[in-house]
């Protein structure tokens, strides 16, 4: 790493807890002093040394149309002008909320929030007071976000870490969230067998991302919806990281399902702080201050991310750019699997659209205890030979890799040259 990250990080630090503001960023999984970004432009990031990178990260997920898009800088410098803040109602978030409603199938009414994290943690507070009852189910390995409730055998940065949940989840609160493995509807059956009518509801990242990317088998999230409604209780899609990334509608379109609740982030706010939660209005109407389910936030609707959210979403709408990103990231996991052959290593793709990941083992990989027999050494290996040749990609066996559309065919071939650097290298 140049020298300017290495003296921000021991500055960092001193200052920050692990010097970051989110844990997996450290890059402690992988055994490097994270570069520290400048700035970034399209499909590339440099950091303060001036290294340029293809950025695989896309801040995790938002920026889907790459950094710095000149409508929606545009819309973002439009909207700073009339001021940052107001804490009061303003007519881009009736839009945006109309957009969201628009675009994905289940919503009827949407509450901005902040965060994926305050997303999540208002759906199941709300699917807690509509139903009067307390207990979750969540599936080991998905992460959705750091609610109490929910981090409770997560995946992103608590399986990055290993560490098993978080101290500071009280014990009566954990024993209201059963986890279950994904990809296993009898486990489900079971919990609602043993629990039933406690049962609030089941959140579930319907194509998971926080485990590196898992797809649903056949008949998974149908069963899901199916076994929830037969028990009154309500399915939450947590959407955060699908929404608006593998079809305008997200995972819920792909696959024809209808859930209860959806939470959704990152895009819509293309790259300003928003979450969302939203669903059937007969639910939703239940929140504070139609109804007396609390929820609030100082910043929620916020004019300019709103207008960031707005300006992405709109582009969003001409389905050719679905279309186009399949086309560019099967040819890149596909040119990733054939280097990987070539070289004589082992690995399992798993693509939704454009989100995938890599996982260094023979496969098939459907849940979290396949995902955690991947061969980390070879990731961490993997993962610096591809920084040293200026591909950036999460510091983590379990997260996703984003392609946007500012990543051309020319940056793909790139990526695949250097993948297969990579491999030979292990
Ligand atoms: P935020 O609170 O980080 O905006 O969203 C939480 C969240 C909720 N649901 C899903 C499916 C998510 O993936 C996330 C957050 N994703 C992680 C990485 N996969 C954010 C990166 C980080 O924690 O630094």
């Amino acid at each position: 790493m140049g020298p300017r990250s290495l003296v921000l990080f021991e500055k960092a630090k001193r200052v920050i807890p692990g010097g970051v503001n989110s844990p997996v960023r450290a890059g402690k999984a992988v055994g490097i002093t994270p570069p520290f970004i400048f700035k970034a432009k399209g499909c590339f990031i440099w950091d303060m040394d001036g290294n340029q990178y293809i950025d695989y990260v896309g801040s995790w997920g938002p920026m889907i149309l790459g950094h710095a898009h000149p409508q929606v800088v545009k819309a973002i410098e439009e909207a700073m002008s009339k001021g940052t803040s107001y804490g009061a109602p303003t007519e881009r978030e009736v839009e945006l909320a109309e957009t969201i409603v628009d675009m994905v199938p289940s919503v009827e009414m949407v509450r901005m929030v902040n965060s994926g994290t305050e997303a999540t943690m208002s759906a199941i507070r709300l699917a807690r007071g509509y139903t009067g009852r307390e207990k979750i189910i969540k599936c080991e390995g998905c992460y959705h976000g750091h609610a109490d409730s929910l981090l409770v055998s997560a995946g992103s940065g608590v399986a990055t870490l290993g560490i098993p949940g978080s101290p500071g989840v009280p014990k009566d609160l954990a024993a209201h969230t059963i986890s279950v493995p994904y990809n296993d509807l009898e486990s489900v059956s079971m919990a609602f067998e043993r629990y039933g009518t406690q049962i609030a509801a089941m959140i579930v990242e319907p194509i998971p991302g926080n485990m590196g990317v898992i797809l649903p088998k056949e008949g998974y999230l149908q069963g899901l919806r199916r076994i929830t409604s037969e028990n009154g209780a309500l399915l939450i899609f947590d959407e955060v990281i699908s929404g608006f990334r593998v079809a305008r509608g997200g995972a819920q379109e792909l696959y024809g399902i209808t859930p209860d609740l959806t939470c959704l982030g990152k895009i819509i706010g293309g790259g300003l702080p928003v979450g969302a939660y939203g669903g059937k209005r007969e639910i939703m109407e239940h929140m504070a201050p139609e109804g007396e389910i609390y929820q609030a936030g100082t910043l929620s609707g916020n004019p300019l991310a709103m207008a960031a959210g707005l300006a992405t979403l709109k582009i969003l709408k001409d389905q050719t750019i679905y279309e186009g990103l399949e086309s560019h990231a099967n040819t890149l996991f596909s040119g990733i699997k054939e280097a990987a052959e070539k070289a004589g290593i082992p690995i399992t793709v798993n693509r939704v659209g454009s989100m995938g990941s890599i996982f260094f083992t023979q496969g098939p990989v459907a849940d979290f205890a396949s995902a955690k027999r991947a061969n980390e050494e070879q990731f961490k290996k993997y993962f610096r030979s591809m920084l040293d040749q200026g591909i950036y990609l999460a510091p983590s066996a379990y997260e996703a890799m984003f392609l946007s559309t500012a990543h051309d065919k020319k940056i793909i071939e790139k990526t695949v040259e250097s993948a297969h650097r990579a491999f030979t290298s292990l």
